[in-house]
C-alpha cells in the first residue's frame, strides 16, 4: 500500500481538499511527512504548469497518484450528466483535459462530483454513460485509468452505491474504467465497510480516506481495522489518499494520519 494525500491551489471551495496552498510546496511537505505521492484536485487542468511539477516530483522521487476533478463542478458547475447539450460538451472537453494532465503524471483521473447532481436520475443516468464513454475511450488510447466514485446520496443523486456503480462500470465495457472507494461515502450507503471491500475487490483500484466526521482517520467512530483486513485480504496495493476536513496545519494532519493508519499495517 502507498500513501497519498490530496492537495489543491489556495482559492478551492470544496472544503475535504486536505492541503490548499502552493503545489510545489504541498509535494515537498508530502515527501518528508512519508508521502510517495500526493493527489491533485483541479479546477482548470489548463492552468497547472506541469513541467514545474515534473522537475519537482523527479527531484523528490513522488508520484501524482491521481487527478480529482470535482472543482470543475463545485466552481464553475460543470456536469458530465448535463441535460443541456453545450453544458454537457464543456465538461467532456474539461476531463479530457484532465487525462491529458494525467498523461503526464500517468496518474489516475477521478470522476466523482463532475457526474453533477440531477433530480431526474433515470435520463441523466444515461446521459452520464454516454459522457463517460467518450471520456473512458479518450483515456484508453492514451493508457490513462479513470476512477468512478460512488457517492454518499447527500452529495449527489447518481452512483451512490457500490453495486450501482459496478453494474454501470459493467455496461459500458471499458477495460480502463474502475471504482475509487472512499471510507466516508462507504460508511455512510453501504451496510459493511469490509463486504465492500471483498465484493467489489477486482474494480477497487483506489482508495480515499477519512473518518465517518469526514475528519482525519482516528478522530471518529469509523472501524478501520475492518478497513485493514479487507485490503490485506484482497491484497490491495494502491494508493490510500487521504481526503479529510481538518483544522490542523497539513503537516500535523499528515502526520495524525500516518501514524494513526499503520498501525494496522
Ligand atoms: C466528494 O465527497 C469526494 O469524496 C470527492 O472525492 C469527489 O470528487
Ligand atoms: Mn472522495
Amino acid at each position: 500500500m502507498k500513501f497519498s494525500i490530496v492537495i489543491t491551489t489556495k482559492d478551492a471551495i470544496f472544503n475535504a481538499l486536505t492541503f490548499k496552498g502552493d503545489l510545489i510546496e504541498g509535494i515537498r511537505i508530502a515527501k518528508n511527512l512519508g508521502y510517495s505521492a500526493v493527489e491533485l484536485a483541479v479546477r482548470d487542468p489548463k492552468l497547472v504548469d506541469y513541467s514545474e511539477i515534473l522537475k519537482v516530483l523527479k527531484e523528490e522521487n513522488m508520484a501524482i497518484s491521481a487527478i480529482g476533478t470535482g472543482r470543475a463542478f463545485t466552481e464553475e458547475g460543470l456536469s458530465l450528466s448535463s441535460f443541456d447539450k453545450k453544458g454537457r460538451e464543456e465538461a467532456i472537453k474539461r476531463i479530457k483535459e484532465d487525462i491529458d494532465l494525467a498523461e503526464k503524471f500517468n496518474s489516475f483521473v477521478i470522476i466523482g462530483l463532475v457526474r453533477g447532481k440531477p433530480e431526474d436520475k433515470e435520463k441523466a443516468l444515461k446521459i452520464l454513460k454516454e459522457s463517460i464513454k467518450e471520456c473512458g475511450e479518450y483515456a484508453q488510447k492514451l493508457g490513462i485509468k479513470i476512477l468512478i466514485e460512488p457517492i454518499n446520496s447527500s452529495e449527489t443523486t447518481l452512483l451512490n452505491k457500490f453495486s450501482e456503480t459496478y453494474k454501470f462500470i459493467e455496461e459500458l465495457g471499458l477495460e480502463n474504467l474502475g471504482i475509487l472507494a472512499d471510507t466516508y461515502h462507504i460508511n455512510k450507503e453501504e451496510r459493511s465497510v469490509y463486504d465492500t471491500f471483498i465484493n467489489y475487490r477486482d474494480k477497487i483500484w483506489y482508495v480515499h480516506v477519512s473518518d465517518d466526521n469526514r475528519g482525519i482517520p482516528g478522530t471518529g467512530n469509523l472501524d478501520f481495522s475492518e478497513v485493514f483486513r479487507a485490503l490485506k485480504n484482497i491484497n490491495y496495493n494502491g494508493y490510500i489518499s487521504l481526503e479529510c476536513v481538518s483544522n490542523l496545519s497539513i503537516e500535523e494532519t499528515g502526520k495524525k494520519n500516518l501514524e494513526f493508519l499503520k498501525r494496522f499495517l
